[in-house]
């Protein structure tokens, strides 16, 4: 059967949101909502793989929320939601826990990340996060998933699920006269030059909410002078810029620079080359300042006007949530009656 194309992705209410979010999702949500149906959800279950205050939390979703439509994302068109008020996804991430293997989940970097050294203390929710995301996508049988390069490990492993689910559950699935391919292979939609924006004080490291140096990350509501001031002190190297991408090469900071200019002025880093090419990082850090300036000023204006109107947020949600809860709710109908559950 070909799957009706649906776009699916998520942003975590966990703090900041920042320039690689912005430029490594939101961008993008933004763009495929012309050619795809798009649900795009608060994923506030994932949140709390790690403590989140519960005063906090609300807070933290809303903005995220009004993030994605201040950035262009129409929730009448397509879904906006956050993942709590639909409870299939914890339902069927259940069961994607009774599929996945605990060796697929050992291999997951993200984990041993942010478990850090003291692994044993970390939440079960945490190790396995990747099988409630393989839900998230699966539960409404998207087909296509726009990421971070961060997040291409744990598409892999969705992909894995889906495959072990439609060949552990061949007969059934059968036998109920659903679809061979019941849950399709989701693609990662991981492209342009900032897939993987990384912090401005060390350019081994990706731009993080959770660093505690607010000076690594540009927030999508910083003010014009914060950010300014940001990038003026970017971390760089004593040599000017090359004319040509290979250049870029075992430069990460100078790399990271250029591609979040090309990302934020719709081209390509060699066009930025072109233009930069042989001069110094002052100038080209000064239009570099300007630039996102000009494209996060009114994203972040209107994030904070969308932020005074909670219950508007609070419908937006509501409303997305309804529409998700029927599709969602089909999808587990069918899952039932595959793994064999007595259900009315
Ligand atoms: N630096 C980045 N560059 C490009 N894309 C990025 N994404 C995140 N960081 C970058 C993409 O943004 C989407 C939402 O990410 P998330 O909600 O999973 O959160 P996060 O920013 O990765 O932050 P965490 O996990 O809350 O904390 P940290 O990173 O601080 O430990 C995803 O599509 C992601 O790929």
């Amino acid at each position: 059967m070909a799957f009706k194309q649906r776009v699916f992705s998520g942003v975590q209410p966990t703090g900041n949101l920042h320039l690689g979010n912005y430029l490594g999702a939101i961008v993008k949500f933004v763009a495929l909502q012309e050619r795809y149906d798009c649900i795009y959800c608060v994923v506030d279950l994932h949140a709390i793989t790690v403590w989140q205050d519960p005063v906090e939390l609300p807070r933290a979703t809303r903005e995220v929320t009004a993030a994605f439509l201040a950035c262009g994302i129409d929730p009448k068109k397509h879904i906006v939601f956050n993942q709590s008020q639909v409870a299939e996804h914890a339902e069927l991430a259940w069961i994607f826990n009774c599929v996945a293997r605990v060796g697929w989940l050992n291999r997951m970097t993200q984990f041993k990340e942010k478990a850090g050294k003291d692994r044993e203390n970390a939440s079960i929710g945490l190790y396995s996060y990747p099988t409630l995301m393989a839900a998230d996508i699966l539960v409404y049988r998207a087909t296509h998933v726009p990421v971070g390069e961060d997040q291409k490990q744990h598409l892999e492993l969705s992909r894995d699920i889906a495959q072990k689910f439609n060949n552990d559950f061949a007969d059934s699935i059968r036998a109920h006269g659903y679809d061979e391919a019941f849950f399709p292979q989701p693609e990662p939609l991981i492209q342009g030059p900032a897939t993987r924006v990384m912090s401005l004080r060390d350019g081994s490291k990706k731009m993080s909410k959770s660093e505690p140096s607010d000076y690594s990350r540009i927030n999508l509501t910083d003010s014009a002078d914060d950010i300014a001031q940001k990038i003026r002190k970017a971390k760089t190297d004593p040599e000017a810029l090359p004319s040509e991408e290979k250049g870029l090469e075992s430069r990460p900071e100078a790399d990271n620079l250029v591609g979040i200019y090309a990302a934020l002025a719709g081209t390509a880093k060699a066009d930025v080359l072109r233009q930069f090419g042989g001069g110094q990082f002052s100038a080209f850090k000064s239009a570099l300042a300007d630039l996102a300036v000009a494209k996060l000023g009114p994203v972040g204006a209107e994030m904070k006007r969308l932020v005074q109107d909670p219950a508007y947020i609070d419908s937006v949600l509501a409303d997305g949530a309804q529409r998700a809860r029927v599709m969602a709710s089909d999808t587990m109908k069918a899952v039932r009656d595959i793994v064999g559950f007595v259900h009315s």
